[in-house]
């Protein structure tokens, strides 16, 4: 766990480099909370993902503190923005990915290449060393290599995969698996979906489709739909949480390649935007390389006070 937590910092010094550090050099010019210092966090915060209605909120809290409690130490003003951010994060609750009714269904989406099989593999592995019994579902035929893939990670961790030939159809094979799942007292079924279909249309009526189908085998279920964002790649895993969020049902994130992304601000967004829970963050390409989110340590990550 700790070369976990390390990683995660190791990832996030980036961003420290980038909001951390350029906070600290903002602040290093001035010897008080001025006009001009305020703007130079403005320009800081709003480069570094975090948002325009964050930024706004974090300095409209820090600008009170001058007004009405004369604060004027800028080295004070780190720890108002740290705070104001912790409560921003704590938006997102602390609900956790959790296996209740037995199959859970849990629908993992998101843009190719972001880390969807990836994340599969290593949910797989996590619930699997916790005693459940683990079943997945290749939902991607759009791709021969996706269900490879996930096969692959099956083999690895011995955990059964539910696949159909390339092309099938996604529904069909989320039926099979569901299926599947009950006859064999699987507590948990993930399932792996598109990521690109000829237009995103047709990308949002399969994943209905899915989602229509697993409902009517189980009942309630899926139970989740995780959408999966790839951290480095900024205000555009805004604009697909957007896309995701309106039209396939999204319950809560998963942000991965934390471990290489100097652009880890954007989580702040995504929360105050969607106030969906971060269950677990990507902080690599194995299977042990995924944790749960922790507001605290990103946050004192993000403020490169980790080291
Ligand atoms: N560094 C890093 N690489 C990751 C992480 N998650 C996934 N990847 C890599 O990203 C690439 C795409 O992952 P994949 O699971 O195939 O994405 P998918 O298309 O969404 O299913 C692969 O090379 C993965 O090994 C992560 O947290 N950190
Ligand atoms: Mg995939």
């Amino acid at each position: 766990m700790a070369g976990l937590f390390k990683r995660l910092f190791g990832g996030l010094s980036k961003s420290r480099t980038a909001l951390g550090g350029r906070l600290a050099d903002a602040a290093s010019g001035h010897d008080r909370i001025d006009e001009a210092l305020l703007e130079e966090v403005e320009e800081i915060l709003i480069t570094s993902d975090v948002g325009a209605a964050a930024t706004t909120r974090f300095l409209k809290t820090v600008d009170n503190e001058v007004r009405y409690n004369r604060l004027t130490d800028p080295a004070r003003m780190w720890e108002i923005l740290r705070d104001d951010m912790l409560r921003s994060l704590a938006r997102c609750g602390d609900r956790k990915l959790t296996v209740s009714a037995s199959p859970t269904v849990v629908m993992v989406v998101g843009v190719n290449g972001v880390g969807k099989t990836t994340t599969i593999g290593k949910l797989a592995a996590r619930y699997k060393a916790e005693g459940h019994k683990v079943m997945l579902a290749a939902g991607d035929t759009f791709r021969a290599a996706a269900g490879e893939q996930l096969t692959l990670w099956g083999q690895r961790l011995g955990v059964e995969v539910v696949r159909q030939q390339e092309g099938a159809d996604a529904s069909a094979v989320a039926y099979d698996a569901c299926q599947a799942a009950m006859a064999r007292g699987v507590d948990l079924l993930l399932v792996d979906t598109a990521g690109r279909l000829h237009t995103n249309v047709n990308l949002m009526a399969e994943l209905e489709k899915v989602r229509r189908v697993i409902g009517k085998v189980i009942p309630g279920a899926p139970h989740e739909v995780v959408l999966v964002l790839d951290a480095n790649t900024g205000q555009n895993a805004l604009s697909q949480a957007k896309t995701f969020v309106d039209s396939a049902g999204v319950t809560g994130f998963v942000l991965t390649k934390m471990d290489s992304t100097a652009r880890g601000g954007v989580l702040v967004n995504l929360v105050e935007t969607y106030q969906r829970p971060v269950y677990f963050i990507g902080l690599g390409e194995q299977a042990e390389d995924l944790t749960p989110f922790d507001p605290e340590g990103y946050v004192a990550a993000l403020f490169g006070e980790a080291e």
